[in-house]
């Protein structure tokens, strides 16, 4: 499921370090409280969004974060979605990341050794789940425009299955989206959250001054509806 990269990260470093320095709030009063740990942690990780002044919608959202033991060796490893620049506008590379745990509190970018920075895209969201039944967790990522299928190929590399897996050919914007088994018949099912009807070329102007172009809120835009996936390849 698709969440909030900065509110994840901050629950993830939770997590692993409970460590306190109580300050008489209600967090305290709890005996929980949380550090920041993210520059010990060796995550380098900033979310380029693409915006050049244009504010267009797709840049007020994501992206997204998720846990998943990609090497399955006990330990969550952290995969964070990313976006990219403009068509025209490229300042930059910009591809989702994979950081792998070290089971010490430090992680390391594993993402040209996995194969996950091979293309460019705008993402959203990411859901984990193994959809072939091998043992190791895959990775869903929504976009705005095509969204990816990664298989884990269980050597620590991924395989972006997107076409061949029929995925292919559906460009939308796609915001969140899990892994389901609606049918029980033993195989992953994907069900994606669609956002609202935009596009450069239908791009609205809003204003909040009267002077400069704003962010349009979302019902300024036709809603999409969800798209549901069924698995029917065998494992
Ligand atoms: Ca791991
Ligand atoms: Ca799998
Ligand atoms: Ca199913």
């Amino acid at each position: 499921m698709k969440q909030p990269a900065a509110a994840l990260l901050v629950l993830a470093f939770s997590l692993f370090l409970a460590a306190s320095h109580g300050s008489g709030t209600p967090a305290a009063a709890s005996g929980v409280t949380f550090r920041d740990v993210t520059q010990q942690s060796g995550i380098r990780f900033v979310h380029n969004n693409g915006a050049f002044g244009k504010k267009y919608l797709p840049e007020t959202l994501g992206a997204g974060v998720a846990f998943i033991d990609y090497d399955n060796d006990g330990w969550p490893d952290i995969f964070l979605v990313n976006s990219t620049d403009w068509p025209g506008h490229a300042q930059k590379r910009s591809t989702p990341k994979l950081y792998h745990n070290n089971h010490d509190g430090t992680f390391t970018d594993v993402t040209h050794k996995a194969g996950l920075d091979a293309e460019e895209f705008y993402g959203m969201g990411v859901a984990v789940g193994d959809f072939d039944n091998d043992g190791y967790d895959d990775l869903f990522v929504t976009a705005y425009g095509q969204s990816r299928l990664f298989h884990n190929n269980g050597n620590g590399t991924f395989t972006d299955v997107t076409q061949k897996f029929g995925l292919g050919g559906i460009r939308e914007f796609s915001t969140s989206a899990a892994w389901i088994d609606y049918d029980k018949d033993g195989r992953l099912d994907l069900v994606v959250a669609n956002y609202v009807q935009w596009s450069p070329e239908t791009d609205l102007y809003c204003t909040l001054d009267g002077k400069s172009k704003s962010y349009c809120t979302p019902e300024s835009y036709k809603g999409m509806s969800v798209r549901l996936w069924h698995s029917a390849s065998p494992c």
